[in-house]
């Protein structure tokens, strides 16, 4: 193996490794605080997995969130939750906290949009 052979291999390796980074879920952060959830809107893509960190920066919440695949009551507090989904079907979905928060708890809610 000459020297130009050993860089092309070693390119290729490092671009093997990057296509398997991609294949991990992408995360997305939303954060829960009296009386809202940040962000308030979030796109995620149909048949795609993703994380769910979240994280309650005030009070502690809930989501629960079927139609993305989040079947169970998640409790958010200030310690960050993790949940990998997998969206299956495209439309927007608008969830209310799932734990009761105080007095703005009715108007809180969070909107999935899931696209194709
Ligand atoms: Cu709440």
């Amino acid at each position: 193996m000459n020297t130009r052979t050993s860089l092309l291999v070693a390119v290729f390796a490092l671009g093997a490794t990057t296509v398997a980074g991609a294949a991990a879920p992408k995360t997305v952060e939303i954060s829960a605080k009296d009386f809202a959830f940040t962000p308030a809107v979030v796109t995620l893509k149909a048949g795609q997995p993703v994380t769910l960190k979240l994280v309650a920066t005030q009070g502690a919440h809930g989501l629960q969130a079927p139609e993305i695949g989040l079947d169970k009551v998640v409790t958010i507090t200030s310690k960050p939750t993790e949940v990998t989904v997998t969206p299956k079907k495209a439309g927007t979905f608008v969830e209310h906290c799932a734990l009761f928060c105080g007095a703005g708890h009715a108007n809180m809610a969070i909107t999935f949009k899931v696209v194709k």
